[in-house]
């Protein structure tokens, strides 16, 4: 068939567990997509245990690998690109540079950007230069984006405290994408005061309209690494088999909750995407994407 199939994905990579490139390329892989992957960093294990072994690579080393993947004669063949944590000005170029190679390729492609700065418990965890960096160099270039509230309201300056303010403050944010694209904005972990108690939603909103999906709030503590790295692969790979943003926000929450809930009855600090596989691409129990008016 003619659906997509290649998928670059550049991300941190570790030994040990679950986050970045090792939260993103099992599921894409496992949805049936070939992963061209490319690590920024390479280390023992995620940074959430406050101590890892291993190495930052230079930002040179995405372009010098796109050289070789080129030589190839394979880049036309590139169906999207999915960044997640970039850990410096660098590598955000680097991205940037890659996505414009891609496209050059094959115009078809899509670039989906998680662009990681944050979250509402811990603050900005990302170099302080960082967020102005993706806010003007990866936000323009993507075809998707996944913010979580925290990084939502950290783009737009929007305060994001109630379901017409998350809606709001994405529709600022998806006039800021790609103009020849789907322009989707998914918002992740988003909590106000007035949802549904042990809930948690997500938001997709395109130009036709927007979804939310609720699943149950599991007790996680510590809130496990590397579950937006998953969600936004799953988000992506979904949307690309089935080209439409309820279906996969659907598909996507239903496989990461079980995911965590494997995680959470194996009280494991790494979730459990190797456990749970067959709910990546099969979930047994669907949470459906409601459309808000
Ligand atoms: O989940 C984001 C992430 C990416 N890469 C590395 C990390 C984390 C989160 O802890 O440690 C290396």
């Amino acid at each position: 068939s003619d659906l997509p199939r290649n998928l670059l994905s550049i991300q941190s990579w570790v030994s040990y567990g679950h986050v970045g490139n090792a939260a993103a390329m099992f599921p894409l892989q496992r949805l049936g997509f070939e992963v061209w992957g490319v690590h920024t960093v390479q280390f023992s294990n995620h940074t959430g245990y406050g101590a890892w072994t291993g190495q930052v690579y230079a930002p040179d080393g995405v372009a010098e690998l796109l050289d070789g993947i080129e030589a190839r004669g394979v880049l036309g063949s590139c169906d999207g690109v999915l960044s997640g944590y970039m850990g410096s000005a660098g590598t955000v170029a680097a991205v940037v540079g890659a996505v414009r190679r891609v496209r050059a390729a094959n115009p078809a492609a899509l670039y989906c950007c998680d662009p990681v700065m944050g979250d509402v418990g811990r603050g900005v965890f990302v170099h302080p230069d960082l967020p102005a960096v993706i806010a003007a160099q990866a936000v323009p270039a993507a075809d998707i984006v996944t913010p979580n509230q925290f990084e939502l309201e950290l783009l737009t300056g929007h305060a994001v405290a109630s379901l017409p303010q998350a809606l709001d403050a994405a529709r600022a944010l998806r006039e800021r994408l790609h103009p020849d694209g789907p322009r989707i904005v998914l918002v992740t972990s988003l909590t106000r005061p007035d949802a549904p108690e042990d809930t948690i939603e997500t938001l997709a909103l395109t130009g036709e309209g927007a979804w939310v999906c609720r699943t149950p709030l599991l007790p996680l503590d510590p809130p496990r690494n590397g579950t937006g790295d998953a969600i936004a692969a799953l988000f992506f790979g979904q949307y690309l088999r089935t080209g439409r943003a309820d279906e996969a926000l659907s598909l996507a929450m239903s496989a990461l909750y079980a995911v965590l809930e494997r995680t959470h009855a194996a009280g494991t600090r790494e979730i459990q995407l190797i456990a749970a596989q067959d709910e990546l691409a099969q979930p047994t129990r669907v949470f459906p994407a409601e459309p808000l008016a």
